[in-house]
């Protein structure tokens, strides 16, 4: 698509979404949540003040979920997909913690033990869009399930690739569809790509990826991110309300023994194959000499938008930095209350606090460019999640996987 296009589209709406969005900082500024929403959720989430559970009754909204099982994406499917607030149009893989030859029939097999191959499955991108892969079997073990097995799946993919899905998907219902995305993403930035106006349709999207506080893969990037740094620019900037659920608050939900014996004690397909990845993963880790987790970071971007109470947002521009030698796939997060150049508590609903530049590095001397700054306004493009109550987190995690609630 044309850049001059591009950025009109992205001006116009976020002038839209950044009013909703100041009214959001000013809810946490307080200790509230109120305006805490998660991008695409509907309104009358917000008005609950984002203390109301998930439920039966609730939606459902229709979402597609864009996935690289991967261990915490297969326990993320299976709480997606017990979740009857959610009207899951189709699963997308992508290649990302392991090839897509592996995700894709990891995506099928998690269908299958759900009972619910009446979603379709359509297989995405198998390499990100202008880098070579790099996946995480030193994380989610050769098989991406963590070395947990499960029969081959008998469920085939649908025909149609994963990026004109998404577009078909998207245009069949515009304004309604929620974009919940656990894997690099390859497929999303595709399916914008081929259709300028797509964005514009999105309800929203909900990403585990990025970080505000350090990476994963490098000291800098979040996995994700750092698979397809390119297609999360044009994500980030496409003007599509994006959630953030990155490692600032996914690494403060770690998997525990208490989590599995749980799981194993409940006598139901998902629970079972919920348990037998957890238990692999766990063991995994301590093989492996790792002090925490495993997190179950994709599983908190879909419970997160479940119940918008087990998150806190905040407003950011988000970036991402797709050129540096060491840190490619970084997410830069730009406030005006936050870090060594916030202003003083309060200031964040004076206008002039959106006067805050948007800065990149200083030009080089061979460079045609003269100026750092790329905007000279604060305009909110993300809400980031901040804060996670892990507790009642996996208190809907379990609950939902082990079918007591
Ligand atoms: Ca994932």
């Amino acid at each position: 698509m044309g850049s001059k296009q591009e950025f009109s589209r992205i001006t116009r709406r976020q002038f839209v979404t950044s009013s909703a969005a100041v009214l959001a900082t000013s809810g946490f500024a307080h200790g509230a949540n109120t305006g805490g929403t998660l991008a695409g959720q509907p309104s009358e989430q917000g008005k609950s003040g984002g203390k109301s559970g998930p439920g039966p009754g609730r939606g459902p909204f229709r979402v597609i979920i864009d996935t690289d099982p991967g261990v915490d994406d297969a326990l993320a499917l299976l709480l997606a997909m017990r979740s009857p607030e959610l009207k899951i149009e189709a699963i997308t893989p992508v290649a990302g913690n392991v090839p897509l030859d592996l995700t894709l029939p990891n995506a099928l097999r998690m269908v299958e033990i759900a009972g619910r191959t009446d979603i379709p499955v359509a297989a995405g991108a198998k390499a990100p869009l202008m880098r070579r892969l790099v996946t995480a079997t030193y994380a989610h073990g050769e098989n991406g399930l963590g070395g947990a097995v499960f029969p081959e799946p008998t469920t085939k993919p649908v025909a149609t690739p994963a990026a004109e899905i998404i577009r078909q998907i998207v245009r069949k219902y515009p304004g309604e569809v929620t974009l919940i995305t656990i894997g690099p993403l390859t497929n999303i930035a595709t399916a914008l790509n081929s259709d300028p106006e797509l964005a514009s349709m999105v309800r929203g999207l909900v990403m585990m990826g990025g970080s505000l506080s350090g990476g994963n893969i490098t000291p800098a990037a979040e996995f994700n991110i750092y698979v397809d740094p390119e297609a999360a620019r044009i994500v980030f900037q496409s003007g599509i309300p994006v959630t953030m659920v990155g490692l600032d608050v996914t690494r403060r939900t770690s998997l525990t023994d208490d989590h599995v014996r749980t799981l194993e004690a409940a006598q139901n397909p998902v629970s079972q194959a919920a348990a037998k990845i957890g238990r692999n993963a766990i063991n995994h880790n301590r093989e492996r000499g790792y002090l925490v987790g495993p997190n179950m970071h994709d599983s908190l971007a879909v419970a997160g938008f479940l119940d918008p109470a087990i998150l806190k947002l905040q407003d950011y521009y988000v970036d991402v930095e797709t050129t540096g030698e060491l840190t490619a796939g970084e997410t830069l997060g730009y406030s005006p209350i936050v870090g060594d150049l916030r202003r003083r508590p309060g200031m964040e609903k004076d206008p002039a606090a959106a006067n805050m530049p948007i800065r990149g590095s200083a030009p080089t001397l061979a460079s045609t460019k003269t100026s750092p700054v790329l905007r000279d306004r604060f305009v909110p493009n993300t809400k980031v999640a901040v804060e996670v109550d892990s507790a009642r987190f996996f208190d809907l995690l379990i609950g939902r996987l082990s079918g007591s609630k």
